[in-house]
């Protein structure tokens, strides 16, 4: 039966697969890109371009993988090795064996599908195999008044059980923008999950724009929170046992993160933050701290006014890296694998706008110290290692895919 499969001989339908899509490029490199057959009648893919070694670069190629999904936005691999994507409409997606299986999984509630929000991140349980919980990120509400939830479900292989909402922003907003909603685990088998500012101007709350909220630590927006697996909050958290502050937060001054990811190895999380007009940012996130929105930033209004004179204020946490003009950071990785050695320790940012995936080394102090960029051609939604130790990536299209990136003999 295909469902008792080695992951080996799952892995190696995967290969089988996909088709080569996505001319790769990597930017600062004069690599010669070298078109390829399609695929054999064997059913072995060949790339259609390849990028060959160079500068201390991995050769390495993109190969289609998955097509078929309306704006995927999540993914998850089971230890089987089949995998879960989230479609932002509000559909979990299953592909089995490397084929994605045409019928949603049930047992998902409506979610609020309207511009930025819709089913967003999924994470497993650290301990799935055993408890088989699945974690959801989502926008839930009306388009007046919407708010990011966390929920978890049992998933037995087919659907969707026990839904549980573990984790509600305390506030609503109005309008579909800045629901944050990545997921990560930390070591300690707590999850961080990003939540937005609660919108642009001209969104108020109360008497200022609701953005100021990321400022306010008894606010969620703005946010990174933490909590533990049954929704309850760790009692170690940084501002437990201050009356103003919300329990769950763990970080602010964010805007919009959009990409969360810590590192296997060090334990370290990292962060992705999308500005208005340029001002885009890379933070290494420490328990506590405040990473500046909106009052310390380098972005500046979608019309180009200032939303802040400064750009550093004392007692804020500078970004590791700006983007401007904006790169629309999406997911992020960390990469542990070991396809690639060049690429170890190495963060692996998605870009919506830009198409692409910016690659930045980091240097034994933590510090962000070289970057590039590796052309995907479609707006990237997510970036992630798979448990073969490949890079995959979601492209946020209408007929979005799940792209691989493998390395090459050259
Ligand atoms: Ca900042």
């Amino acid at each position: 039966m295909a469902r008792k499969l080695s992951i080996a001989t799952k892995l190696s339908n995967w290969l089988a697969i996909g088709s080569a899509i996505a001319l790769l490029t990597t930017t600062g490199c004069t690599a010669q890109v070298k078109s390829g057959e399609t695929v054999t009648e064997t059913g072995e893919t060949t790339p259609i371009a390849q990028t060959p070694a160079s500068d201390g670069n991995p050769g390495f190629q993109t190969v289609k993988v998955l097509d078929g999904l309306e704006h995927p936005w999540g993914i998850a691999w089971l230890p089987d090795g089949d995998v879960l994507i989230t479609e932002r409409p509000g559909r979990l997606r299953i592909a089995r064996d490397g084929v994605l299986d045409p019928t949603p999984i049930t047992g998902l509630p409506a979610v609020l599908a309207e511009g930025q929000g819709g089913l967003l991140d999924i994470a497993l349980h650290p301990d799935f195999a055993e408890n088989r919980w699945v974690y959801f990120a989502y926008a839930h509400g009306k388009i007046n008044a919407n708010r990011t939830r966390i929920a978890r479900a049992m998933f037995d292989g087919e659907m969707l059980s026990n839904w549980q909402v573990i984790f509600e922003v305390s506030q609503t907003k109005p309008r579909a923008q800045h629901f944050g909603s990545r997921l990560a685990w930390l070591p300690d088998g707590t999850l961080l999950a990003s939540i937005g500012d609660g919108g642009n101007p001209p969104i108020t709350l109360g008497n200022e724009l609701i953005r100021q909220q990321a400022q306010n630590t008894g606010s969620h927006l703005g946010k990174v929170i933490r909590i533990n697996d049954d929704g309850s909050i760790p009692t170690d958290n940084p501002f437990v046992g201050d009356a103003a502050a919300a329990p769950e937060v763990w970080s602010y001054g964010h805007r919009n993160i959009q990409g969360l990811a810590v590192d296997p190895e060090t334990g370290q999380a990292w962060a992705t933050e999308h500005g208005a007009r340029g001002g885009d940012e890379v933070n290494r996130l420490e328990v506590g701290e405040n990473y500046g929105w909106p009052v310390a930033t380098h972005s500046r209004e979608y019309s180009g006014g200032l939303i802040s004179p400064e750009t550093s204020l004392p007692g804020m946490i500078d970004p590791q890296v700006i983007w401007t003009p904006s790169i629309a950071p999406s997911g992020l990785t960390i990469y542990r694998g070991e396809a690639f050695p060049e690429w170890q320790g190495d963060l692996f940012a998605g870009a919506l706008v830009n198409q692409e995936i910016r690659r930045l080394e980091v240097d034994e102090s933590g510090a962000v110290v070289q970057e590039s960029a590796i052309s995907i051609g479609q707006r990237v939604r997510d970036v992630r290692q798979g448990p073969d130790g490949l890079i995959y990536v979601l492209t946020d299209e209408r007929n979005g895919q799940l792209i691989r990136l493998e390395p090459i003999e050259n």
